[in-house]
């Protein structure tokens, strides 16, 4: 069609956006030849305008797409591409990505050429749209058509079908094959003397109370009320239910030979213990408990699913070391793995005993899976450590993870911080006694303590106090008597000839300890304790009196008897046994008491998990005869959970350069 000779105003009524016919001019109808540069122009503008009619088109194609939001990432990765892949025209409608691609090929590389087949896929573009909104109203008729009950349904059922696809991505990869270490000393321990054995069976009695109490009012719930007989819960663990008492019983149920109770745990924890949870729960805490127990549980049951069930939380944790330092938060959301730390520790800090507690479960991660994560998180916190200033020799109790610098200058071999001496000691135990710089690094630890934080009380008492600020607090935790046990289980091993010096040390800090005991009405231990202004051993403030069933002193009770055989130490936990039984039983299982200097005390209503982990696996092993568990063979985390010591040999820890 020539449109040569007529006017610019004219031919804008004969567009065809107008929808009338164009007229034919015959070549001899412009008798004007001065207006043929005019109409040559007009001829470029009527071009340009469909041209960009037609970009127009393509750029509403491109918005109203129905299904664009779902795809538009992948397509524009297409576009994108300096030379896109060939598209496949299959027969039928093309999909939204095909067409899409199509369009903006033909809109960029071949401006204005093929204007018809750009119409074409703009009209199979609408019918598909068209299309896809009669298919989605349909839907939406039937849905309406269904009645409220059916809808509750479909939307349970399709609930259910994804979390179950969430959990089958949560199922571990199957573990490499690893040859169990030589299992020495799992036997019955029978103490032979016929009064021990009766002291044995009474404190077997005591856990078959506590853990029928939980079986029946606080089964799942991670611990227990036993006046109110219902389940607890603690802040460490969030606000999950993942039986925090099963796992930590179950290796004192297996040494005890209570084995239909062992079952029975085996069993809630095959089908109940579920670590997708929405839940912060602090790293320490679920180390030594959860990971702990349930390693131990497998290298003395051998059953298969505490091995898988210690790897799948381990994973949960990893996320908590994710921090500039490599230091980790003190929790970590288990769903999401988001840290954070406590709020109430110095300046952001990251606490000493919280992640200076990690090494001997996770050398046994690594051991068992070949994974060499956990072993070189490990490593990385004991050589950021290393290479840090100590004041006069000392450990502070809070790092602050971001910065790598300590926060308050206290130290303490109690709450905040003594955990973490313990598992030096027990990182070179549990290696075979071959980890030296593990050796090397509490020895000058414990030098620097002795020097600083142990005395003498004007009774004669041996205490060890609590440093703070260039300053010495003269009182003692019942948290801090674990440190007499740990003098002992140390002494061999120690450097020059000290090792009766420190098995001396150990006896003194159990005679402070029993002393903390003897000097209360019910012959329990207080919380806190002082060595000041004419006190010894006693607690002072209200809020320092309280007992809720903790082991510390009974453990060292059990190292001192197992290195000396004195028969006071089995005295001595004969004691706190009875006034346990007597002060602590209720009808509902065990509870704490709040003053332990009042005749009439009052309970907090909680009975601990590590009642059952550990005091009273320490009490049974106390009245056991010493080859049930040998030290030899076994390394206890401080959660009381037995790992067998790692004969490695020759070999080598995934994941560690040197050879150990
Ligand atoms: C236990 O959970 C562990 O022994 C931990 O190291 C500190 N204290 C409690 C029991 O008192």
């Amino acid at each position: 069609v020539s449109l040569s000779g007529l006017a610019p105003k004219r031919l804008f009524s004969l567009l065809p956006l107008s929808g009338r016919r164009i007229p034919t001019l015959s070549p001899g109808a412009s008798s004007f030849p001065h207006h043929r540069a005019t109409l040559r122009l007009s001829e470029k503008f009527i071009l340009l305008l469909i041209l960009s009619a037609f970009i127009t088109l393509c750029f509403g194609a491109f918005f109203f797409l129905p299904d664009s939001s779902k795809h538009k990432r992948f397509d524009l990765g297409l576009e994108d591409m300096p030379n896109p892949p060939p598209v496949q025209v299959k027969s039928g409608p093309p999909t939204c990505r095909e067409a899409c691609v199509r369009l903006a090929r033909l809109g960029r590389t071949e401006p204005g050429a093929p204007t018809g087949e750009g119409l074409r896929l703009e009209e199979s573009l609408r019918d598909k749209i068209r299309a896809d909104h009669e298919r989605a109203l349909q839907e939406a008729k039937q849905k309406l058509r269904k009645s409220k009950k059916a809808l509750l349904h479909e939307i349970q059922t399709e609930k259910a079908r994804v979390a179950q696809e969430l959990k089958k991505k949560d199922v571990p990869r199957s573990l490499p094959p690893v040859p169990m270490p030589k299992l020495v000393g799992v036997n019955d321990g029978d103490p032979g003397e016929p009064d021990v054995k009766e002291k044995r069976d009474k404190i077997r009695e005591m856990m078959k109370h506590a853990w029928d109490s939980y079986r029946q009012y606080g089964w799942g719930h991670n611990e227990l009320k036993p006046i109110a007989k219902k389940g607890h819960s603690t802040n460490i663990f969030g606000n999950s239910q993942m039986g925090a008492t099963i796992v930590d019983a179950l290796d004192t149920l297996y040494i005890m030979g209570l084995h239909d109770e062992f079952k029975d745990g085996q069993e809630w924890i095959e089908q109940n213990l579920d670590f997708s949870v929405n839940a912060e729960v602090s790293v320490f805490e679920v180390n030594i408990r959860f990971i702990g127990g349930l390693l131990a549980a497998y290298y003395l049951s051998g059953q298969e699913v505490f091995k898988a069930k210690a790897v799948q939380l381990a994973e949960k944790l990893l996320p908590a070391f994710n921090t500039p330092t490599g230091i980790p938060w003190a929790m970590v959301n288990l769903k999401s793995g988001v840290g954070r730390n406590w709020g109430w520790a110095s300046a952001g800090s990251s606490i000493l005993a919280e992640f200076g507690t990690l090494h001997m479960e996770f050398v046994h991660l690594t051991y068992l899976t070949g994974n060499p994560a956990y072993y070189q998180k490990v490593m990385h916190i004991r050589k950021l450590l290393a290479k840090m200033d100590r004041p006069n020799g000392l450990y502070p109790n809070y790092l602050n993870p971001r910065t790598g610098r300590w926060g308050q200058h206290h130290t303490s071999v109690g709450g905040l911080g003594d955990s973490f001496y313990e598992y030096l000691l027990k990182a070179w135990l549990m290696s075979d006694r071959t980890d030296a710089e593990a050796r090397k690094t509490y020895d000058d630890a414990i030098e620097a303590i002795e020097r600083h934080l142990i005395r003498k009380s004007n009774g004669g008492l041996t205490f060890i106090g609590e440093w703070k600020n260039g300053h010495l607090e003269r009182k003692m935790g019942h948290l801090t008597c674990f440190a007499g046990g740990m003098f002992a289980l140390g002494a061999d091993g120690s450097p020059g000839d000290k090792a009766g010096h420190y098995l001396q040390l150990g006896a003194e800090i159990a005679h402070t300890c029993h002393e903390s005991y003897d000097r209360t009405v019910l012959k329990l231990g207080p919380e806190a304790f002082k060595f000041d202004s004419g006190l010894e051993a006693v607690a002072v403030r209200q809020n320092e009196k309280y007992y809720i069933l903790r082991p510390e002193v009974i453990e060292t009770y059990w190292y001192m008897w197992r290195f000396t055989h004195d028969p006071k130490y089995r005295q001595w936990g004969w004691e706190a046994a009875q006034a346990i039984d007597k002060y602590c039983r209720v009808g509902g299982g065990f509870s704490g008491v709040k003053d332990v200097y009042s005749s009439n005390p009052t309970y907090d209503d909680v009975q601990q998990s590590f009642f059952l982990a550990e005091t009273l696996k320490y009490l049974y092993l106390l009245f056991s005869s010493d080859e049930l568990l040998p030290l030899e063979s076994w390394v206890f985390n401080t959660e009381a959970h037995p790992l067998p010591v790692l004969r490695l040999a020759n070999a080598t820890m995934p994941g560690s350069q040197a050879k150990r």
